[in-house]
């Protein structure tokens, strides 16, 4: 997938004003066999892989979407947007919207405040490694590097499965599976959704790749050999660049590496080694052995007449750069200081009173509730600052214009990769496995440490991560490993609730719950008389897990009765398997 005219679309983004750019999306299963096995996955417009959406920073993206799966619910996260002053955008369905039912269309417009490479995926329980996800780049008009590329390639990675999530992700909350808590393990990886992994690599010339982890599980080490990669930026902020000839990339992570052909004169290859063990820096780490399942080699391609035959071993470990260590090259602050306030985050895996595996930030999984966490702390008054009101959504209440830290304590043998929404980080700390719970004090890795929205947390070891509350809204903190998503690894940050009191919301977005047949205002429970009443919080998530699927019979709203009569007229007397028990 290669961003056709990107030289030109720089240069007119350099003189045009912020447009408007809308795209109309169907969401469809469609059949695909980007491996060789073709399987049912979810697409856009009927089409899968779903399209490069492509836009200038400062514009405004309308996305209209509608929901033609039938049988799942949908909501789509724009990943890495700050979404400053439109958290009802964000796309996380049970924090900042209801998911959006069969039949039901929804408008996200938002801005795209940020130039970078970012993707865009469901944000519904176990929904997008079935292939809702695509590539979101936002072209700079100030580019530094427009001068020196001569094109832009994206390369995506993902792992993929031959089956569906939801049979995949109930069987990994069986209660056997409490000793190792494993996911469920890819039986194959693929580049550019399965198209093309040749990159136009002329003598002289320089290029631009955006490497992007579509990954449900795995991370990726990529090395292209002898070429040196200057890394220039990271989750779409710029770092001071750094030059690597390894680099790991995890799950929803982005990287901006620029590529240099010199001399070569024959088609060089590149290695991208899928990486599903716990923990590739320990050979020992419980419970299978470092192993590289899966590699792919592509090629950078000097000669397209010529030979693609060689082929790209790495001897010994990976030993990819320490991104860690990276700076920021837009903010300068020498010293960072004291936060005001700390979020102590201990992850570990659990178990519930169901006995299914789940994954726990302070003893607690996530667990949804009835009323999405914003609709709440628009509608429960001033009562919004007591997080009793939201449920079990492990939410922290954050006062706007502070200096806030995440300590995030992995109590696990592998590394998990944690994403925040609605803010890019600074990474003020992360050492390797086995450093053990956060000691007390930070060791500042760099003067000004690199941006970023999502960072791999080592084994059995910390990070500490920094950020301003200057963004009001209901923002996500989570494992991007979609299987532990689905365990319940997630927590809820109520940013600056004040400013969220009376706070109004798109009738569709309104509808959207309705035809789910949740409530929208009050309490987690919808409780609006008294939002401390906790009758109907939800505490257990689930068993059987459903994933996005969509129970038609729970619903009884008008819209609700319309879609079920439309399916039924489409897909006459075909039952859902889960429900004909
Ligand atoms: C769990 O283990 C028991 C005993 O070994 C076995 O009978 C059962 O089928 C297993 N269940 C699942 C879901 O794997
Ligand atoms: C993508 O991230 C996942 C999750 O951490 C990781 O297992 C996988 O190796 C990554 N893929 C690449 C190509 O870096
Ligand atoms: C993938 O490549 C790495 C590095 O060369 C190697 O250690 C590993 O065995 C390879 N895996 C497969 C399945 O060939
Ligand atoms: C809490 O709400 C429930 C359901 O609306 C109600 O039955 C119960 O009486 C309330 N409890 C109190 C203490 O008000
Ligand atoms: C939903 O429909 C698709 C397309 O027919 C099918 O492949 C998928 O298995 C269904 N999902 C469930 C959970 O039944
Ligand atoms: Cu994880």
């Amino acid at each position: 997938m290669r961003l056709t005219n990107a030289f030109s679309l720089l240069a007119l983004a350099g003189s045009a004003l912020a447009d408007t750019v809308t795209y109309d999306w169907t969401i469809d299963w469609v059949t695909a066999s980007p491996d060789g096995f073709a399987r049912p996955v979810i697409g856009i417009n009927g089409q899968w892989p779903c399209p490069l959406v492509q836009v200038n920073q400062g514009d405004t993206l309308i996305v209209n979407v509608q929901n033609n799966l039938g049988n799942e619910t949908t909501g789509i996260h724009w990943h890495g947007f700050t979404q400053k002053g439109t958290p009802e955008m964000d796309g996380a369905v049970s924090a900042s919207q209801c998911a959006i039912a069969p039949g039901s269309s929804f408008t996200y417009q938002f801005t795209a405040d940020y130039s970078g490479t970012y993707w865009y995926h469901s944000h519904v329980m176990g929904q997008y490694p079935d292939g809702l996800r695509g590539p979101l780049i936002v072209n700079d008009p100030a580019d530094p590097y427009a001068d020196l590329i001569e094109e832009d390639v994206i390369l995506t990675i993902s792992d993929w499965y031959h089956s569906q999530t939801i049979p995949l992700v109930q069987a990994m909350l069986s209660p056997n599976n409490t000793a190792f808590f494993i996911p469920p393990v890819p039986d194959s990886m693929i580049l550019n959704e399965g198209g093309s992994n040749l990159i136009p690599f002329a003598k002289g010339k320089t290029y631009r790749i955006r490497l992007i982890n579509f990954s449900a599980l795995s991370a990726a080490f990529v090395t292209f050999g002898s070429q040196v990669m200057q890394i220039v930026a990271q989750d779409g902020r710029y770092i001071t660049p750094a030059d690597a000839y390894t680099i790991r990339i995890d799950a929803a992570q982005r990287y901006d590496v620029i590529l240099t052909c010199s001399e070569s004169d024959v088609n060089e290859p590149y290695l991208v080694a899928l990486d599903a063990n716990p923990d590739y820096t320990n050979p020992n780490a419980t419970p299978r052995p470092i192993t590289f399942p899966y590699n792919s080699t592509g090629y950078l391609v000097v000669d397209p007449d010529g030979a693609f035959t060689e082929t790209l071993e790495v001897e010994g470990s990976f030993t990819p750069i320490d991104d860690s260590l990276f700076s920021s090259a837009t903010e300068t602050s020498a010293s960072l200081g004291e936060a005001d306030q700390t979020i102590q985050i201990d992850f570990n895996f659990c178990v519930d009173a169901n006995g299914t595996p789940q994954a726990c930030f302070n003893g607690r999984p996530y667990v949804d509730q009835q009323v999405p966490a914003l609709y709440t702390a628009a509608t429960v008054g001033d009562d919004n600052t007591n997080p009793i009101v939201y449920g079990n959504v492990n939410p922290y209440i954050l006062e706007s214009g502070q200096t806030i830290d995440i300590i995030v304590n992995n109590y696990n043998f592998a590394l998990h990769p944690f994403h925040l929404h609605g803010h890019h980080f600074q990474v003020l700390e992360r050492p390797g496995t086995g450093a053990g719970p956060y000691p007390g004090f930070t060791t500042q890795s760099s003067e000004c440490p690199a941006f970023r929205d999502t960072v791999t947390v080592y084994a059995n070891s910390y990070a500490v991560l920094r950020f301003q509350a200057d963004n009001p809204g209901v923002w996500l903190f989570h494992c991007h490993i979609e299987w532990h998503v689905d365990m319940g690894m997630s927590a809820s940050m109520i940013e600056a609730p004040e400013q969220l009191r009376g706070k109004q919301f798109p009738q569709d977005h309104i509808d959207a719950c309705k035809a789910v047949g949740q409530p929208y205002q009050g309490n987690a429970a919808g409780n609006t008389e008294d939002p401390l009443n906790t009758t109907g919080f939800v505490y257990l998530n689930p068993q059987p897990y459903l994933g996005a699927l969509f129970d038609p019979n729970s619903v009884t709203t008008p819209q609700a009765k319309r879609a079920r009569d439309e399916r039924k007229m489409k897909r006459s007397a075909k039952k859902f398997p889960m429900f004909t028990s």
